[in-house]
C-alpha cells in the first residue's frame, strides 16, 4: 500500500506525511525512488499537478499524491499564484521572493489581503484521479516573522490568528493550512 509523494519539496513532504499517519499508506517520496524532476510548464495549479502526478506515476508504476500550490497577493491580481516557487529562483531564496512581494504589493497600493491555495491530485497507477483543493485566505506581514514552516510561511497571518504560519508549530499551522484542508477534501471525498 506504497503512496508516492510527487514533490521535491521538503516542507510539503514533511506536512503531508504527517497528516497520512495512521490512514495505512506507506508514504515514499519522489527523491528516494529517484524519480526524475518535473518541468513544470503549466499556467494554472491543477495543470502543474497533473504534469507532476503523470510523470511520478508513469516512472514508479505506484499510486501518487501531487500539490501544486502558491501563494496569491490580492494588490497583484493574484501572483505569484502558480510562480510562487519560480520567484524563489534556482537558489530556494524565499528570503528574496518575501522582499519581492513587499516591494510590489506595496508598489501596487499596499492591500494586505492575500490566500494560500493547494491543489492536490491523487493518481493511480490505471490514470483514474481525483481532485481536490484547500484554501487559507489571510494578510501578508512585512517584514517576515518566525522560523517554521517553510516558503511564504514566515509573511503570511492567518484570518482569525495573530501570528505567521512562520511563527507556528507544524500541529498548529495544519489547523489552517491549505494543505490540510485539500487533504482533507480528497479523504471526505474517498471516505477515509
Ligand atoms: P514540487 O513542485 O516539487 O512539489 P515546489 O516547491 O516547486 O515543489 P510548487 O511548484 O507547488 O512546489 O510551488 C509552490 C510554492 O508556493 C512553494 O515553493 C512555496 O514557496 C509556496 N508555498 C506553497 N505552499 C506553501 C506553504 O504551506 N507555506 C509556504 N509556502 C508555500
Amino acid at each position: 500500500n506504497r503512496l508516492v509523494l510527487a514533490t521535491r519539496n521538503q516542507g510539503k513532504v514533511a506536512e503531508i506525511a504527517a497528516m497520512l499517519e495512521g490512514v495505512g499508506v506507506e508514504v515514499v517520496t519522489a527523491a528516494e525512488l529517484g524519480l526524475p524532476e518535473v518541468e513544470e510548464t503549466g499556467t494554472t495549479f491543477e495543470e502543474n499537478a497533473g504534469l507532476k502526478a503523470e510523470s511520478a506515476s508513469k516512472a514508479s508504476g505506484l499510486a501518487v499524491l501531487a500539490d501544486d500550490s502558491g501563494l496569491s497577493a490580492d494588490a497583484l491580481s493574484g501572483a505569484p499564484g502558480v510562480y510562487s516557487a519560480d520567484w524563489a529562483g534556482e537558489e530556494r531564496d524565499y528570503e528574496a521572493a518575501m522582499a519581492r512581494l513587499q516591494r510590489e504589493v506595496e508598489a501596487a497600493g499596499g492591500d494586505r489581503g492575500a490566500a494560500f491555495r493547494s491543489l492536490l491530485i491523487l493518481q493511480w497507477p490505471d490514470g483514474r484521479r481525483v481532485l481536490s483543493r484547500g484554501e487559507v485566505r489571510g494578510r501578508l506581514v512585512f517584514p517576515p516573522r518566525g522560523e517554521g514552516g517553510f516558503g511564504y510561511d514566515p509573511c503570511f497571518v492567518p484570518e482569525g490568528e495573530s501570528r505567521t504560519f512562520g511563527e507556528m508549530s507544524a500541529e498548529e499551522k495544519r489547523r489552517f493550512s491549505h494543505r490540510a484542508r485539500a487533504l482533507d477534501a480528497l479523504r471526505a471525498e474517498l471516505g477515509l
